[in-house]
Order: C-alpha cells, then sequence, then structure tokens
C-alpha cells in the first residue's frame, strides 16, 4: 500500500482514521464498528459448530427470512454503537424502526448498516458481510449527508483486512481504482428476474450475452461480495426496477448509498438506470423513509454508460 500511514508497523484502520480525519469521534465510531464486525466475524466461523445456522424463525423490515446469525449480528451492531458515545441514531436492516440512543450516551454520528448482507448463503458457506454508512447529523432533523467508513471524500478507497493474531483491520490496499477502460466483462445481476425487466435492461444484458466476446455472468447473491468483485475486477451489477417492483430490491440508507460512494470514489458509475421518470444518479436520491429502496446499476463507466445509452436508443429516456 502507498499511502503514506501504511509504512508504520501496525497499519491498523484506527490509525489510518486518525491520521486522515483528525477526528477522535470518528476513530471512536470506528473502533465500535471493528469491535462489532470482528465479533460478527467470530460468530460466522463459529457458526457449524455453534448451532448458529438455520432460520431464527422471525422475519426481518423488509420481510426476508431472518437466520439466526443475522440476529446475533444485529444485536452485536446494536450494543457496540449504541454504547460507542459516537451515535444518536442507528438504522438496520433487521429492525423497522429506528433506534435513538439515549442522550447521555449520543454523538454526533447517525449509522445504517445491514449487519449480515447476502445472508441468505450462510449455510451453504458462501461469502456474505456487513455493509455500514455513516451519516453526519446536520440538524436535529438528521440531514443525509454522505461519509463513508471506508472511503472518506478526497481520501480514496482502501481495502483493511481483519489479521486475526492481532485482531486489527490492518491496511493491505491504499487508493483503490476500478481498472482501467472497464476490466473483465463481467455482468452480476439475477436473470431469474429477466421476464420483468424493462426493454433496455433486457436488451443490453442479452447484448453482453450475444457479443463476439460473451460477457461472463457472475452472481453470488450478496451485494458485498458482488459488489467488491466489480471493483476488482470491473463490469457491472444491477438490480434494477422491474415490473414487480418499481423501486428494485435494495434499500437506499444501507445498500444503495454506501456502496454508490464507494463506486464513484473508485472511478466507478452510480445510477439507478431509469427511476421516477428519468436517468438518476444513485447518490441525488433523497430518501424519504428510512427503509426505502431504490434500483441499482453500479460499475465501471464502460458499462453503466451502456445501460444509459440503451434507454436512449430506445427512446426510453
Ligand atoms: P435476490 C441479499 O438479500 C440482498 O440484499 C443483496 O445482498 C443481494 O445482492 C440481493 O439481495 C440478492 O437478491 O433477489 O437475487 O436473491
Amino acid at each position: 500500500a502507498s499511502d503514506s500511514v501504511s509504512v508504520s508497523q501496525f497499519p491498523t484502520l484506527t490509525r489510518y482514521v486518525m491520521a486522515k480525519t483528525h477526528d477522535n469521534e470518528l476513530a471512536i465510531l470506528l473502533m465500535a464498528l471493528q469491535l462489532a464486525c470482528k465479533a460478527t466475524s467470530r460468530a460466522c466461523n463459529k457458526a457449524g459448530i455453534a448451532m448458529l445456522f438455520g432460520l431464527a424463525g422471525e422475519v426481518n423490515s423488509t420481510g426476508d427470512d431472518q437466520k439466526k446469525l443475522d440476529v446475533l449480528s444485529n444485536e452485536i451492531f446494536i450494543d457496540a454503537l449504541t454504547n460507542c458515545g459516537a451515535c444518536s441514531i442507528l438504522v438496520s436492516e433487521e429492525n423497522e424502526e429506528p433506534i435513538f440512543v439515549p442522550q447521555d450516551k449520543a454523538g454526533r454520528f447517525v449509522v445504517a448498516f445491514d449487519p449480515l448482507d447476502g445472508s441468505s448463503n450462510i449455510d451453504c458457506n458462501v461469502s456474505t458481510g456487513t455493509i455500514f454508512a455513516v451519516y453526519e447529523k446536520t440538524s436535529d432533523k438528521y440531514g443525509a449527508a454522505t461519509e463513508l467508513v471506508i472511503t472518506f471524500k478526497g481520501h480514496g478507497v482502501h481495502r483493511f483486512t481483519l489479521d486475526p493474531s492481532l485482531g486489527e483491520f490492518v491496511h493491505i490496499q491504499a487508493h483503490i481504482k476500478m481498472p482501467e477502460g472497464g476490466g473483465k466483462k463481467i455482468y452480476s445481476c439475477n436473470e431469474g428476474n429477466s421476464r420483468n425487466w424493462d426493454a433496455a435492461i433486457k436488451s443490453i444484458v442479452a447484448k453482453w450475452k450475444d457479443s463476439d466476446k460473451p460477457y461472463a455472468a457472475r452472481y453470488v447473491g450478496s451485494m458485498v461480495s458482488d459488489v467488491h468483485r466489480t471493483i476488482l475486477y470491473g463490469g457491472i451489477y444491477l438490480y434494477p426496477a422491474d415490473a414487480k417492483s418499481a423501486q428494485g430490491k435494495l434499500r437506499v440508507l444501507y445498500e444503495g448509498f454506501p456502496m454508490a460512494f464507494i463506486m464513484e470514489q473508485a472511478g466507478g458509475s452510480a445510477s439507478c438506470g431509469l427511476f421516477k421518470g428519468k436517468l438518476q444518479r444513485l447518490l441525488d436520491i433523497v430518501p424519504t423513509s428510512i427503509h426505502e429502496k431504490c434500483p441499482v446499476v453500479i460499475g465501471c463507466n464502460r458499462d453503466v454508460e451502456a445501460v444509459l445509452n440503451e434507454y436512449k436508443a430506445l427512446g426510453l429516456a
């Protein structure tokens, strides 16, 4: 990693945050998030032994079956964030209502998170992960100023990996940029929904499949994994609106916004495609409820532009 912080003997995430932001409250928040990530990672590693696989029997705020690890990871994040002194509101995919931190333990940040994204993959050991976005409270109405943990406006995208021997997230890659020219020709979407897609999405995916050098289809079903691969290898991830779900499936505050922000900071693009009658940059939407959904079309400029141009070519935008 070429970043100055990483030359120290222990290039930890906490040191990175302090060196780049000089913001103690944010550093404390990051330490709470790291603790929750480590505890969740430990639970997932032990899940098979501790019989944590399987359904917890409840459903979450968006109707997904809630698995035991979902419930446990949600409790871990809520506990860590409520008691760190840096947060005032928590928004979790697993909770219908926002969680208001008691005034005597509240801080200036609002954190929206999906504690275990892609949890449908847990039992078959396919990768899952946590998505979180840190918003700074701008008024008592909590404006949506977008400031994300892994990338800070102007500081680029950085990769930290948990070193079990240290129990720390260590800086392993600095200033990540998507591959020149768009990288590998990969499209990532759930084609099981294709009969409900609009004409432009159907048409562009068909072109990718029928081109002289066809695109490869890669779809894990965990946004964390699919977007991570897209940033590192190139290509596009899309969960578009369709005839059944006019707003798509993914949630703005803790899936759309954080992934769009990181993608743009890595030199890619993040759109909703055609949404509410126009081609819409994802980070320009203004959600009016905490679990609001939005279509997601994110990836390298080459492929996102191809989607937007298809709408125009078909006279749909
Ligand atoms: P589908 C997981 O439930 C999730 O929120 C994302 O992680 C993932 O990309 C998407 O939904 C998968 O949805 O409909 O393809 O199972």
